[in-house]
């Protein structure tokens, strides 16, 4: 009986550790799935949100500005004038139902109403100062196109008539096309006329003029671009300037069509910003097109389809 006994602590004392072994691998296990489950980036589901509060409480401080109706003009370059040298300087006037809308980058903040500047089809430049005209440096020989409008602090553009203004221009003797496109701002290129240290302007990546045609339907991207970091990648706009055409919802024919990253396409058919929200870290490539009532992109110059990508940093 005592011998029975010893044999049955023995058994019991197996089992129990049997029992432990079982759970412990089984924890492991659990915990190997966890980790595998989290491998994979998490795919991003994104969403049309409102328009974010903080923007609704800066239109508040603003006042009447958002009712503005700012008028650009391209003074410099002139429509179809030839630039000599790769330095192009920018020289607007702005007039128009200002209430109050000027130009101008609070140091403090770091922002402020400014004016989107688009060489060809790149992404836009800001220009701040407009008493100062703004440098486009390194532009390459050969025919360009210039887009502005007036932009607010959150880079949501002006959308009335007038606005928007485009000219082509053609540079003789131009930048390198082999230089880098990000290079710092004190960079001196051949035939460049020295200017003010404190001038506004940017290096401009090579590019020229696509076959456009500023009479027919036009679409030029301008939000999202560049990078987006914690609260400001909360909610991205889509933001857009639609020109000789309306689309289906302002009782026009056409849509404009987005595509983000491998999603299915999605649409917008009112010529108002959009705020996407959901964005994952890291890069994304954001593409806008316009579309005619057939669905088919609408040709101009190749500048009605744009692809930009952007950064994401949370
Ligand atoms: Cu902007």
């Amino acid at each position: 009986m005592q011998k029975f006994t010893r044999w049955h602590s023995i058994l019991i004392i197996n089992t129990v550790a049997l029992i432990l072994l079982t759970a412990c691998s089984g924890d492991n296990q659990n915990q190997t799935t966890a980790v595998t489950t989290v491998t994979p980036p998490p795919r991003q589901v994104l969403q049309v949100v409102p328009r974010p509060q903080k923007i609704l409480d800066l239109m508040k401080e603003r006042g009447e500005q958002d009712e503005a109706k700012p008028g650009l003009k391209i003074i410099s370059p002139a429509n179809n004038s030839v630039i000599n040298g790769p330095v192009v300087a920018v020289r607007l006037n702005l007039s128009g139902d200002l209430k109050g809308y000027k130009p101008h980058k609070d140091p403090a903040t770091n922002s402020g109403n400014h004016v989107h500047v688009i060489l060809d089809n790149q992404p836009y430049e800001a220009y701040y100062e407009l008493d100062q005209p703004f440098e486009l440096r390194n532009v390459t020989e050969g025919k360009h196109t210039l887009r502005v409008f007036p932009s607010r602090p959150w880079h949501e553009s002006y959308k009335n008539d007038g606005a928007f203004q485009i000219v082509t221009f053609t540079v003789k003797g131009g930048g390198d096309p082999n230089k880098p496109t990000t290079t710092n701002t004190g960079q001196v290129v051949a035939n460049a006329s020295p200017s003010p240290a404190s001038r506004e302007g940017k290096d401009v990546a090579p590019s020229t003029a696509g076959e456009v045609d500023p009479a027919k339907p036009l679409l030029t991207y301008s939000r999202p671009k560049g990078e987006y970091q914690g609260a400001d990648a909360d909610a991205l706009m889509i933001d857009f300037w639609l020109a000789n055409a309306k689309l289906k919802g302002d009782g026009g024919e056409y849509r404009v069509r987005y595509i983000i990253d491998d999603d299915d396409p999605r649409y917008i058919d009112t010529w108002e910003p959009i705020w996407l929200s959901g964005w994952t870290n890291g890069k994304h490539v954001v593409r806008l097109e316009l579309l005619d009532k057939d669905q088919r992109p609408v040709e101009n110059g190749g500048y009605n389809t744009t692809t930009r990508e952007i950064t994401v940093v949370k």
